[in-house]
């Protein structure tokens, strides 16, 4: 069987992405719908060898749908989802408007492929910093138990999109050339102040909520209570942006629920993990990095050490493309899931 599938927002980052990845991973597909902005409408795009003119997303784009992916930003996912589900197509949603609604399973496949079936028409796609660090815990949880997680990050500009990437450039430039650094976008585009990313490390991913935490923070403790069906389990983050292109990595500690537990067991638990790799050899100074990740589809794991004063204390380094499967392969995963299993239907 195949499905006619469209992609709303085609043009941007994450859009091209999943375009590659349905072509690599031969997906069923009848016909391709890519949708987006009127700004972007009228741009020939090849797929499969064809080409296809990217059309302006309408609700009535999604008549005859099977399958729509989204990746153009939350208001157009409040907006058009909605209209798609309308129309018959099951919505695989890469943004935050609804991952934390109740009604809406939030998936990384490898972590909880099972919630899939439960959805009404939305599926979401959880934030990428989340995405890899759920999918690097899971194997550790399902074999010791997880009460706890404390993880820093270090994240890509890539993550805060296209503008990002150029202001990122733009700066390297002028602090080689010892000019002024212009900081118009980087850490929130629409937040007051801009700092410079070029060198340099900024303690703010998104905007500031109450409570002190940014929405990134707030997104990656709420996002892995619910993907883990655990609102018990303690997450606090700290998310920070680095001046580099592709991929997060993340500084992870973890408290485990059984005593006793070596790094070897733990080791043994990612080596037989679906989609993660365990690059980790201090002998050989093995260990991944956010330019050995990018392009790869796979959650790298290394540095998994003991906590030196607690016996269920673990460190853990986590990295993985936030493009890849952060975005654009989570995002097909989930579609890949839906076909395969029958849950088109919910
Ligand atoms: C960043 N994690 O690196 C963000 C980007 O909720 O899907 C992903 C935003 C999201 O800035």
């Amino acid at each position: 069987k195949v499905y006619n599938v469209a992609i709303v927002g085609a043009t941007g980052a994450v859009g091209q992405k999943i375009m590659k990845i349905l072509e690599e991973k031969e997906f069923p597909i009848n016909k391709l719908k890519l949708l987006s902005s009127i700004n972007s409408a009228g741009k020939e795009l090849v797929f499969n060898g064809k080409t296809i003119i990217v059309e302006e997303a309408k609700p009535e784009s999604f008549e005859g749908i099977d399958i729509a992916l989204f990746s153009a930003g939350g208001s157009v996912s409040k907006q058009l989802a909605p209209e798609a589900v309308k129309r018959g197509a099951v919505v695989v949603d890469n943004t935050s408007a609804y991952r934390m609604a109740e009604n809406v399973p939030l998936v990384v496949p490898e972590v909880n492929n099972e919630d899939i079936q439960k959805h009404n028409g939305i599926i979401a796609n959880p934030n990428c910093s989340t995405i890899q660090m759920v999918a690097g815990l899971k194997p550790i949880k399902d074999a010791y138990g997880l009460s706890r997680i404390i993880v820093s990050t270090y994240q890509a500009v890539s993550g805060a999109g296209v503008n990002a990437v150029n202001e990122l450039e733009n700066q390297s430039q002028q602090f080689l050339n010892n000019e002024e650094l212009e900081a118009n976008i980087l850490p929130v585009k629409g937040d007051k102040k801009h700092y410079p990313i070029a060198f340099n490390a900024l303690p703010q991913i998104d905007v500031f909520q109450d409570n002190g935490y940014t929405f990134e923070e707030m997104k990656m403790i709420n996002e892995t209570k619910k993907i883990m069906h655990d609102p018990e389990l303690s997450v606090i983050a700290t998310c920070v942006r680095l001046p580099f292109f592709t991929s997060h990595a993340e500084s992870v500690y973890i408290e485990v629920d059984k005593e006793g537990v070596t790094v070897e067991d733990v080791w043994k638990e990612l080596r037989n993990a679906e989609g993660i790799i365990l690059e980790d050899d201090p002998s050989t100074q093995s260990y991944p990095t956010p330019l050995s990740a990018a392009n790869k589809e796979e959650v790298f794991v290394g540095r998994v050490r003991k906590d030196l004063d607690n016996d269920k204390g673990f460190h853990l380094w986590i990295v993985s493309d936030n493009l890849l499967k952060g975005a654009a392969w989570n995002t097909v995963q989930i579609a890949q899931s839906l076909i395969k299993n029958n849950w088109l239907q919910g």
